[in-house]
């Protein structure tokens, strides 16, 4: 089977335009190397080893089941493999979001094909389209599950979120009852295409996808990365490239941890110190930065369109003591602590006695809940040690009636146990041992669960002894440990039914930029989203691990930074026209400076 040929920068089929900067803005011209690191003997003859067999061999095949998270079903048929033509058109339903998926999909494929893949309404009269895109809801209920090509749909059957692919020697067809299952079903098809579907620029060749049926749903619903934009911040353009990952793994929600005792980082209104003082710190010293309204709702809209749901955090009613800066009138004895930029936990509060305190709870959460369409507002709770016992469960129970009170749901990490149920709560759980008897009481009253087990989930922890950034706390977590374990069963005495899904975490005390943040998500983060999302039957570390080897060419090609994990059979790869790879990590240092606002706009809306 022919495949598409990789081409070296310089020649001919390569575009001029290559663009100077990538999507998320790094500055492309900085090295690929790690900085520091001696090229060693060993190093150089498995560089000269990649290199020669890139020449010799080529590409493996992609198979219909080499998707990460791993489908519920997969008929591959090897008979029915689809070539795309260069005429080839999009078509959709008549339904503006899954319009826009069908334009998403055409901005996927365009820049390496080259193609211009027109994008076109089903109802358009004798539209016929290689890539067709269905809504299939309607057509449920007008007249039955809908007819494919490979048969009958029962669309009810995919829920919310599911997708049914089909890809025939003639056409590419995918249909869901929502947008959602539409965008997942061409995540699934992206990474069926060849890895040079990566490319930014135009690769030749075919683009043959392989033929068969892929019928697929998650496993759970929540389904989240969470970003610590306070201990270090990160302008929207790393949020947006962090957002696309998530989407590229079918995860449905991020967490952005707003607020902690180095950065305040969202700007309130009514508070306006909160983002101008208390944003303008952060761990090693470096400038902080704080997103004004218009970036968070433009973080919340790119999201959107990748069916992502922003969960904001305000970490309440310890990790503030960047809002104590700003505002003494909030601190116990009304005195102003001085701004911290280590890396310390535990000492900070709002004084939960004064009512002062209370306005400033109801004001933040209010603003932030109108900014925020998503359900949820979480408001931390975690390591509040110095505010105990019934002021601590107090403090909690009054932040839950006013995020109730918001319309919203609370979420909260899971030391907000102790306090009385509210309607629909949600503990986030990051212990390391998974017998927690008053986690499981606070389930039996009704909380439902996000699963981040700090010693399977944690991004910021190593992965190995002489990983350069990142903490062990909680151990090290190679991408074997972040696979190994089933968030259905994973906390004695919590029922499967109680978990609402699975989260990975990623802190960034020691954390500057975004190659470091691709550096500890990639590989472990679709390991967690395999978790979240595929069947339990799936479950089986050697397949995965394949199926996962094939990522590093499509990282590299994107010009994503990856930790090349040992465990991982990565495959040879050759000289690649994709974006330079940015530079990964060097050693934990001071914050880096960096713009709060990014200089352009990668957004493609
Ligand atoms: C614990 S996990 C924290 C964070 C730190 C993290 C570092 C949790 C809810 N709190 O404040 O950043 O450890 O790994």
């Amino acid at each position: 089977m022919p495949y598409p040929t990789r081409i070296h920068p310089g020649a001919a089929a390569v575009s001029p335009t290559t663009p100077a900067t990538s999507a998320a803005g790094h500055d492309p011209a900085r090295p690929a190397a790690l900085p520091g690191h001696q090229p060693v003997a060993a190093e150089l003859a498995r560089t000269a080893e990649r290199a020669a067999g890139a020449l010799l061999a080529p590409p493996a095949p992609v198979r219909l089941g080499d998707v990460v998270p791993a489908p519920e079903r997969v008929e591959p048929d090897p008979t029915a493999d689809f070539t795309l033509p260069a005429d080839a058109a999009v078509r959709v339903s008549p339904d503006p979001a899954a319009r826009d998926v069908a334009e998403q999909l055409a901005e996927l494929l365009r820049p390496a094909t080259g193609y211009p893949l027109p994008v076109t309404d089903t109802a358009h009269p004798g539209a016929e389209g290689r890539l067709v895109l269905t809504l299939a809801a309607g057509a449920l209920t007008a007249a039955g599950p809908t007819a494919t090509a490979a048969g009958p749909v029962d669309v009810d059957g995919l829920g919310a979120e599911g997708y049914r692919l089909d890809v025939t020697a003639d056409s590419i067809r995918i249909t869901a009852g929502t947008p959602a299952g539409l965008l997942h079903g061409v995540q699934t098809l992206r990474q069926l295409f060849p890895a040079a579907i990566e490319s930014p620029t135009p690769v030749t060749g075919r683009w043959v996808v392989p033929g068969g049926v892929v019928v697929d749903r998650p496993r759970f619903p929540y389904r989240g990365a969470m970003l610590d934009v306070a201990r270090h911040f990160f302008g929207v353009a790393d949020v947006l490239r962090v957002i696309d990952h998530l989407a590229r793994y079918k995860l449905n929600h991020l967490h952005l941890h707003l607020t902690d005792d180095q950065g305040w980082r969202i700007a309130v209104e009514g508070w306006p110190r909160l983002a101008t003082v208390g944003g303008a710190t952060e761990v090693g010293g470096g400038p902080g930065g704080y997103y004004t309204a218009a970036d968070y709702r433009r973080i919340v809209r790119y999201a959107a369109r990748r069916h992502v749901t922003v969960v904001p955090e305000i970490d309440l009613p310890g990790h503030t003591n960047a809002a104590l800066v700003a505002y003494p009138e909030l601190a116990p004895g009304k005195v102003a602590p001085p701004p911290y930029t280590g890396t310390e936990v535990g000492f900070s509060y709002v004084d939960p006695a004064d009512e002062r305190t209370y306005d400033f709870v109801a004001d933040v959460l209010g603003e932030v809940a109108a900014l925020t369409p998503g359900p949820w507002l979480h408001v931390g709770g975690d390591e509040a040690f110095k505010v105990k016992g019934a002021a601590y469960t107090g403090f909690v129970e009054r932040a839950q009636r006013i995020v109730a009170g918001l319309g919203k749901t609370v979420v909260g990490w899971h030391q907000i146990a102790p306090a009385r149920h509210a309607d629909g709560r949600v503990l986030q759980w990051w212990g390391t041992d998974g017998d927690d008897p008053v986690t499981a009481e606070a389930v039996r009253r009704g909380a439902r669960l996000i699963l981040s087990p700090g010693n399977h989930a944690y991004l910021d922890m190593k992965y190995a002894p002489d990983t350069p950034i990142g903490h062990d706390w909680a151990g090290l977590i190679d991408v074997r440990r972040a696979y190994d374990w089933d968030p259905g069963t994973h906390l004695r005495d919590v029922p499967a039914a109680a978990v609402l899904g699975v989260e990975a975490p990623l802190w960034t005390e020691s954390v500057t930029s975004l190659a470091e943040i691709e550096y500890l998500l990639l590989p472990r983060f679709p390991a967690l989203a395999e978790l979240g999302w595929s069947p339990r039957t799936t479950h089986d570390w050697a397949g995965f691990r394949d199926r996962l080897a094939g990522h590093g060419p499509r990282w590299s090609t994107a010009g994503i930074a990856f930790h090349r994990s040992p465990e991982i059979p990565w495959p040879a790869e050759g000289t690649t026209p994709g974006r330079p790879a940015p530079a990964i990590p060097t050693q934990p240092g001071p914050g880096t400076a960096r713009p709060a606002t990014p200089a352009e706009d990668p957004e493609p809306v």
